[in-house]
């Protein structure tokens, strides 16, 4: 399987987040990728640079507002102080029930918040072209499959993206892209995509954009979202919306919920994809839920990815790979191919 990797990843390498009020050192940094771009090649995977200009299927997933936000922010923020230059901006208030998000304030930090969800997201100079290459990633992982009829491929991205919405960031993601590859693979001329989410928290960012759409099933087994984040989206009564009623499926687990709960939700969201009678499948490959992961509760053994890619692999339908979360950085490449490896072998 081919791997799409783009070094421009590194220019997003936040320098801490907030945690109870303290300042912690980054869970989502740069060493992930190269740890399971290190895995990969030892393994004899074949890694390619994104080849695909993502801006078309950006504006189809993304708003417009939202995508000249995140391009400009960075300078915007310098323009206001050249001492901003060390500090990362962080929302301060935010848009809620009653306040109005359809003008956006001329206030850099109040259009911070109306495109955030959380402040646990550190944006930096890098941070739009890390996203860019990982939407370019996504969308020359879909092409690769529409053109060439390869069965499967994988993009190492970071910063991940299931967090975020049409017009919003959060959860350390900036630009959907399992959203992207979706979205392009119906450019490539599939009918219907089936997305399956598999990373510890929801992914709330991409059951919103498709959320009213019925040729994308979205499926997602996650953390509860009464106790884990993103805390307000990914309960089991979020079924779809409109013409895309039914085309939603949530499988929420009670937190340190252990391997055999985990494979039969599994179970559950594959047989509701193959239903689907998808043309493609997208997962949204967090390895967040390891046991040893630091911000997760699940309990998977590395041998368990494997166990998850000869699952996936009897879906039969050619499947694009996304990076999402996973913080146990050593043991990240592992279990990322291992998912990888038994989906070829299967
Ligand atoms: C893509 C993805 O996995 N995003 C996850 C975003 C989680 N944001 C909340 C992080 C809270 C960290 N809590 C630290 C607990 C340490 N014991
Ligand atoms: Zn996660």
């Amino acid at each position: 399987m081919i791997t799409f990797f783009s070094s421009a990843h590194a220019l997003h390498a936040p320098a801490y987040e907030f945690f109870r009020g303290d300042r912690v050192a980054c869970f989502e940094s740069p060493a992930r990728a190269e740890r399971v771009l290190h895995e990969l090649t030892t393994r004899g995977h074949a890694v390619r640079a994104p080849d695909v200009d993502s801006a078309d299927v950006l504006a189809q997933v993304h708003t417009p507002r939202y995508l000249a936000f995140l391009a400009g922010a960075w300078s915007q923020w310098l323009a206001l102080d050249p001492r901003h230059a060390d500090l990362q901006p962080f929302p301060s208030v935010w848009p809620v029930r009653t306040l109005r998000s359809d003008l956006e304030p001329a206030n850099f930090t109040a259009r911070l918040g109306l495109y955030s969800i959380d402040n646990g997201s550190p944006l930096v100079a890098g941070t739009w072209a890390a996203a860019k290459a990982g939407a370019d990633a996504a969308a020359s992982a879909a092409r690769l499959l529409s053109s060439s009829g390869a069965r499967s491929a994988f993009c190492a991205t970071r910063p991940p993206g299931h967090h975020a919405g049409a017009d919003f960031m959060g959860g350390y993601c900036f630009l959907n892209n399992a959203a992207v590859a979706a979205q392009s693979l119906f450019d490539g001329g599939c009918v219907r995509v089936a997305v399956l989410d598999v990373d510890y928290h929801h992914g709330n960012g991409t059951q919103s954009i498709f959320y009213d759409r019925a040729d994308v099933l979205f499926a997602s087994l996650h953390g509860d979202p009464r106790t884990e984040y993103p805390f307000y989206l990914g309960h089991a009564d979020e079924t779809g919306a409109g013409a895309g009623e039914g085309f939603n499926l949530n499988l929420p687990l009670p937190a340190g919920s252990a391997a055999d709960a985990w494979f039969a939700a599994l179970d559950v969201a594959c047989s509701r994809i193959e239903r689907h009678r998808a043309d493609a499948l997208v997962v949204s490959l967090g390895l967040d839920t390891y046991a040893d992961d630091p911000i997760s509760t699940f309990a998977l053994a590395s041998s368990d990815f494997s166990r998850l890619g000869d699952r996936l692999a009897r879906i039969g339908l050619p499947t694009v790979f996304i990076l999402e979360g996973g913080y146990a950085s050593e043991a990240l490449g592992i279990n990322a191919a291992n998912v990888l490896d038994a989906f070829d072998g299967g």
